[in-house]
């Protein structure tokens, strides 16, 4: 199989991108990259060879001799190269533009701030303990959310843009299983539910999500 994805069933990067690759109707191999198990997988040697800056997700596509990190890289790449399937990112420059914004907002202004090696220095460096850092990843969830269910309030559909299934959509739908997770109250966001129960209804969307990965524990 000439694309590889290495991930991790509980990382939000990597759900986007099993989703970009099920949307796209692509064909991988899933390798998975146990953060936490043996001192965190990404640390190791085999890996850092190939992702250097010790994350998930990477992509390996044989064919095009290319390993490709960052989610959002990927999946603009995932995009291009399957171009004949459904555009992630719309042709036009003013609803790709939206696209794009709408993503960041998740992938820049949320997930960097509950990724896993900062929960671990809020403990390890500041002394912080397991009740603060969970209402640190759920603060900044509520931050982001808070923004984006005003922003969907003017142009959300039956996803996050009224005219199809996005990148945006892509990143939406793992960062609502995060919040989850972290207790967030996802009654205060209508919207974003709405929209992530309508993409979680889709086979692409079922087959991505991380229980139904083969390292789900
Ligand atoms: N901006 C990167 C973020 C990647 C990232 O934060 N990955 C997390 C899992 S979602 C990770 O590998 N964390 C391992 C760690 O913190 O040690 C992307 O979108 O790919």
């Amino acid at each position: 199989m000439s694309i590889k994805l290495y991930g991790y069933w509980r990382s939000t990067a990597s759900y986007r991108v099993r989703i970009a690759l099920n949307l796209k109707g692509v064909e991988y191999e899933y390798v998975p990259v146990h953060l936490v198990n043996n001192g965190g997988e990404q640390h190791g040697e085999n890996y850092t060879r190939l992702n250097p800056s010790h994350l998930v997700p990477t992509l390996v596509d044989e064919d095009e001799d290319i390993i490709l990190n960052q989610s959002m890289s990927i999946i603009e790449y995932l995009d291009e190269r399957y171009d004949g399937e459904h555009r992630l990112i719309p042709e036009h420059r003013t609803e790709r533009a939206r696209v794009r914004a709408l993503a960041q907002d998740i992938a820049c202004d949320i997930q960097p701030l509950g990724n896993l090696r900062v929960l671990n220095a809020l403990k390890g460096n500041f002394d912080a303990q397991q009740d603060d850092v969970a209402r640190w990843a759920s603060h900044w969830i509520k931050v982001g959310f808070d923004g984006i269910e005003k922003r969907l309030q003017t142009q959300a559909g039956k996803y996050c843009f009224d005219f199809d299934i996005t990148m945006a959509d892509v990143c939406l739908v793992p960062q609502v299983y995060n919040a989850l997770r972290f207790n967030v109250d996802m009654s205060q966001y209508p919207l974003i539910s709405k929209i992530a129960d309508n993409c979680n209804a889709l086979d692409e969307f079922i087959k991505a999500k991380p229980e139904n990965q083969v390292d789900a524990n």
